[in-house]
């Protein structure tokens, strides 16, 4: 528009002046003079059409010379499904609480109150099974279903990064192919025999243990933690005072174990040398599979060499003097002596072997 003007004006004033000048040239000398008139009035005209022109462009919104980027909306973070709690539990029921990826949890069985006779009923055992001592479980609980298993372990390891001790130290106890040892490499990943991730997770130490039920605690929510030593038997007898759930004699039909002497042994429908899939073999009384055999079971209590003062209210005994756990149930290598529900194992926290894993339990009332 400006520069139109401009055009414009300096036209008129050629046409205009230039007819002025072709006019006196030869009549005057005064043709310097007209020139300098031109080229004076033009650079006035432009001097005030560059004031008129900056003033214009003054109330122009200025172009910038990068176009902005584009403000993106910043994405919110998903929030996490609202863990539905459950309304009610009832002894028997089995239920998944889920973990914070929306897959399910452990599979848990709701426990009855109760009231039962612990330690060495049949009058058989050993020292650390007495004194025989009522014990009153006046709380509902749920305890896992089945052993924890390589792969429920593997989506812990997944999740968190955490490293075994095993895997931290100098390995696991296993068959190292001359004989049974402590093998760097030998973790719960990889203990020298075929378990997929349906069998139970083993080379797992106390420590390792409490780790799980940690981050099981905080995935749902729910209080998860080892069993006590007196919970775990309550469960395991789950109403019966014989040495098996099923009965006073050892069988293959009900639990995976080794034969009279140590040592793996497939028989009958124990067909596994080694560790089974959890769940191989029939359910107890209470719905819990593999408690008798197949896997030890770390308990939250520390040792003590009899059950002189021992709870009765289904509590743990927890000094932790010498940083020594309980173990029950024996396992796919021992002999079914050392399966019975009374039986009472122990070794140091630290500890992993190839036939050590681990059952949670969770508070539901
Ligand atoms: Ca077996
Ligand atoms: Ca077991």
């Amino acid at each position: 528009m400006i520069l139109t003007l401009k055009m414009l004006i300096l036209g008129i004033v050629f046409i205009t002046s230039g007819g002025a000048v072709f006019g006196r040239i030869f009549r005057n000398n005064l043709v310097l003079e007209f020139l300098a008139g031109i080229v004076a009035s033009t650079a006035f005209i432009f001097l005030l059409l560059d004031i008129i022109d900056e003033r214009v462009e003054s109330r122009s919104p200025p172009t910038p010379a990068i176009s902005q980027p584009k403000f993106v909306e910043p994405k919110s973070n998903p929030k996490p499904e609202p863990i539905s709690p459950i309304a009610e539990y009832s002894p028997g029921q089995v239920f998944q609480h889920p973990l914070k990826d929306g897959s399910l949890g452990l599979k848990m069985v709701v426990i009855p109150k109760g009231s039962f006779r612990m330690g060495d009923i049949q009058g058989s055992g050993y020292e650390s099974e007495k004194p025989v001592h009522r014990v009153t479980i006046d709380y509902e609980f749920a305890m896992g279903k089945y052993e924890v298993t390589k792969g429920e372990f593997a989506q812990f390891v997944k999740v968190t990064g955490y490293q075994t001790e095993a895997e931290k130290g100098d390995g696991c106890y296993g068959w190292t192919g001359n004989g049974w040892g402590k093998k760097v490499g030998f973790n719960w990943r990889n203990v020298g025999f075929s378990n997929e991730n349906n069998h139970p997770v083993v080379c797992v130490s106390w420590n390792d243990a409490k780790a799980y039920a940690q981050w099981l605690s905080d995935q749902t929510g729910y209080e998860y933690r080892l069993p006590s030593e007196a919970e775990w038997e309550y469960a395991a007898r789950a109403g019966t005072e014989t040495k098996y759930w099923w009965g006073n004699e050892a069988s293959h039909k009900y639990m995976n174990y080794s034969g009279d002497s140590y040592g793996g042994l497939a028989k009958g429908q124990d067909k596994w040398k080694y560790t089974a899939p959890v769940g191989s073999f029939p359910a107890n009384p209470f719905g819990l599979h593999d408690m008798n055999g197949n896997v030890w079971e770390w308990n939250e209590d520390s040792w003590h060499s009899n059950y002189k003062g021992a709870p009765s209210d289904g509590s743990a005994r927890k000094d932790h003097k010498e940083n020594v756990s309980l173990l029950r149930g024996g396992s796919w290598y021992y002999k079914a002596n050392y399966c019975r529900s009374a039986f009472r194992n122990w070794y140091y926290q630290v500890s992993r072997y190839d036939s050590y894993g681990v059952r949670l339990v969770v508070l539901v009332s």
